[in-house]
């Protein structure tokens, strides 16, 4: 399915003079605060973030899957979703891909689609957490830091194959998530199972091209319930370290224990220059991977802040959304997040960072959160919206996409029995 301009500019039609008129008046406050509107509505419109191809169709929990209709059932239909997200929301020029799941068949067709849309792919994920069906060794017990040595050469040369994949389709990052570790106390040696997944990780590292990055995302818990190999971002880093430059780490927010402080490892990996990718998501209790912005506001906006505060830093991180869907529409879905990130982002952009660091050196506690307080309670809305309508976007995203009935178009066009490859 194809939107087309003339599409969107009807939808915009309607809501214009009410959205001239908060956009307008918000933007006089704003002047009054010092702050440039025109330069914080370029850098919104420059946040670009990568869609993963398995966001694309109804994800499910361990008890059950809730398939909607339409859903695409190959890699250039996955590419048409991310192209409808983008004309209506300008936030996401890029998809993700996961190997197996998306083998591009012919590169070359894939490429020519991506041209048409105006997407490109960045980054490429490998898949050593379940089993293929043509595979020789099974990574139940493992992967990377598999015991047995074959099992491990099977896991790097997977990888091997992703980066070269994605060599074809000119993305520039691996992204390398593993699940291995252990349900029980005493299952796998510590210290081995390390050594083992940093002595595979060297190899694959080796065949990384000079201009690309390979991030190494870290996770507490789950699927191993015990110990996971690289649980935390002080592992991750450490891993990194050791293979050199282009090895960074990735921080996905849902990878964490509850109530830990991301904002402060953002801050800290962006300090030690080590800070590649990042995952957007939003979780209650675990790795929920529930809409960003939707549980923790707050937070997504503190980590926004230490973000802008390190934007003078060399190193542009890669972003992406990872989430998965049970309940909602995906593409509904990923329209709600990737509004929630332009929204927190301008949100931080607001912050007077002197003004902040001149409460703190001062040490006025009770000044420092208003500065921070004021910035969030802010209702930039109007300003996001103006900044995706000035790039040709919608100036409601979701309302567009019920009133395009875009669902019901890519139902007629695929069928009501779809299902998303790899889920
Ligand atoms: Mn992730």
């Amino acid at each position: 399915m194809n939107i087309n301009p003339s599409q969107i500019s009807s939808h915009n039609e309607s809501l214009l003079a009410d959205h001239k008129e908060k956009f307008d008046f918000l933007a006089q406050q704003l002047d009054k605060s010092g702050i440039d509107v025109e330069n914080l509505i370029q850098k919104v419109q420059n946040l670009q973030i990568e869609v993963p191809s398995w966001a694309l169709g109804t994800g499910g929990t361990r008890f059950g899957r809730f398939a909607g209709g339409g859903e695409p059932g190959n890699l250039i239909q996955k590419i048409e979703d991310v192209g409808v997200l983008n004309t209506l929301s300008r936030a996401c020029d890029s998809i993700s891909l996961h190997i197996p799941w998306d083998i591009p068949s012919d590169a070359n067709a894939i490429k020519q689609e991506l041209k048409t849309k105006g997407l490109k792919i960045n980054s490429v994920n490998s898949n050593t957490f379940q089993d293929q069906p043509d595979q020789k060794h099974s990574y139940k017990f493992g992967s990377l830091c598999h015991t047995d040595k074959e099992v491990r050469k099977q896991a790097v040369d997977h990888n091997i194959e992703v980066i070269e994949y994605g060599k074809m389709l000119d993305a520039n990052v691996l992204t390398v998530w593993l699940a291995d570790g252990s349900s029980f106390p005493g299952q796998m040696d510590f210290r081995r199972a390390y050594s083992n997944t940093l002595s595979s990780l060297e190899e694959i590292y080796s065949k990384i091209p000079n201009e690309w990055q390979m991030l190494l995302e870290y996770k507490p818990f789950e699927p191993a319930f015990y110990h996971t190999v690289i649980p935390d971002w002080g592992t991750s880093y450490s891993m990194v370290t050791a293979l050199g430059d282009k090895a960074n780490t990735l921080v996905d927010l849902g990878h964490h224990l509850p109530n830990t402080n991301i904002e402060q490892i953002v801050a800290t990996l962006q300090l030690l220059n080590k800070l590649g990718g990042f995952h957007f998501n939003d979780s209650k209790y675990a790795d929920d991977d529930i809409s960003v912005g939707s549980i923790k506001p707050y937070a997504l906006f503190l980590i926004f802040l230490e973000l802008v505060k390190g934007e003078t830093t060399n190193m542009e991180p890669a972003w992406m959304i990872d989430a998965s869907h049970n309940l909602k529409d995906p593409l509904q879905d990923l329209l709600q997040s990737l509004q929630n990130i332009h929204l927190n982002y301008a949100k931080a952009l607001t912050v007077n960072l002197d003004e902040l660091r001149h409460a703190q050196e001062s040490n006025e506690v009770a000044q420092c959160q208003e500065i921070l307080q004021n910035a969030f309670q802010l209702d930039l809305r109007p300003l996001v919206a103006e900044a995706r309508f000035r790039a040709g976007g919608a100036l409601n995203p979701l309302s567009a996409f019920k009133s395009l009935k875009v669902r019901e178009n890519l139902i007629k066009e695929r069928g009501t029995s779809t299902v998303a490859t790899g889920l």
